[in-house]
């Protein structure tokens, strides 16, 4: 045992800080929103403590994989039966009870932040802090996503754009059957169900272009259901928030007035 734990020790030592530092920073989806940058260090934690228990059965397996090994024993013969090894099982049950109950607490505290990205329903338990929080109607339909922006008009865009820096309230909702909002650069995602007002939070701190894709099979087209969105900054958001609004004015006259969800008729979207 020993000698396991110090191989255990001096690995883990060596591998943990590099895992730390150098590669959990890398992994998606990166830092261009809060949410996302939050996911990254909620991934790096679990690495951080994932890391020494990968290394102690590794460890573990190749020791008595080597010093264990009987070469000339029949196959068939059995080991002793060993039960009780209090010094064993006291620490074997206190490690596994720390590292679940920190797991546990963890994941609630950071989801506790606006949500951590995902759809919290029509009424969110963490909410953004501030009063300057844009929402952003996201709805699905087979097989696009439009967005509406209630600020600007009501005006429903066939892209989606977000000014940087901006806080966002994305509510989510469906025209027919149920489709799932994922920009996975934004660390987002949410269910689209119809009738239902699925509110999650994105608070964009770069300009880039990322993806959206439809995460639920939504029917034939589901794998062509996805777009490009852009977060740009505030001026050109401005201008081209105006541009949609003069662009979309004539739709926006006949469209159904503004609300958090939507039931239309059969034979209306049917043309
Ligand atoms: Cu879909």
């Amino acid at each position: 045992m020993r000698r396991i734990a110090i191989a255990w020790f001096v690995l883990s030592a060596i591998l943990t800080p590099i895992v730390v530092a150098v590669i959990a920073p890398t992994l998606p989806p990166g830092n261009a929103t809060e949410a996302s940058s939050n996911q990254v260090f909620d991934d790096t934690v679990l690495l951080g403590i994932v890391t020494p228990i990968a290394v102690a059965l590794g460890v573990y397996f190749a020791y008595t994989l080597i010093v264990f090994r009987r070469r000339d024993a029949d196959p068939a013969e059995e080991g002793v039966a060993t039960r009780d090894n209090p010094s064993i099982h006291l620490p074997w049950l206190v490690g596994t009870i720390v590292i679940v109950l920190f797991l546990a607490i963890f994941g609630t505290v950071e989801l506790t932040d606006a949500g951590a990205g995902g759809g919290q329903g029509p009424s969110p338990a963490f909410k953004l802090s501030g009063n300057d929080v844009m929402p952003v109607q996201v709805i699905a339909q087979q097989w696009e996503f439009t967005y509406r922006y209630p600020t600007y008009g009501g005006v429903e865009t066939a892209h989606l754009e977000l000014p940087v820096g901006r806080k966002v309230e994305l509510h989510v909702t469906s025209l027919d059957v149920i489709h799932s909002f994922w920009a996975p650069k934004l660390g987002v995602k949410a269910d689209a169900n119809p009738g239902v007002d699925n509110v999650a939070y994105v608070e964009p701190e770069e300009e880039l272009s990322f993806e959206i894709h439809c995460s639920e099979l939504c029917g034939l087209w589901h794998g062509y259901m996805f777009d490009t969105g852009q977060v740009v900054s505030g001026e050109a958001f401005a201008e081209w928030i105006s541009e949609q609004q003069q662009v979309f004015a004539p739709a926006t006259k006949v469209l159904p007035k503004y609300s958090t969800q939507y039931f239309p008729e059969p034979e209306r979207r049917g043309g």
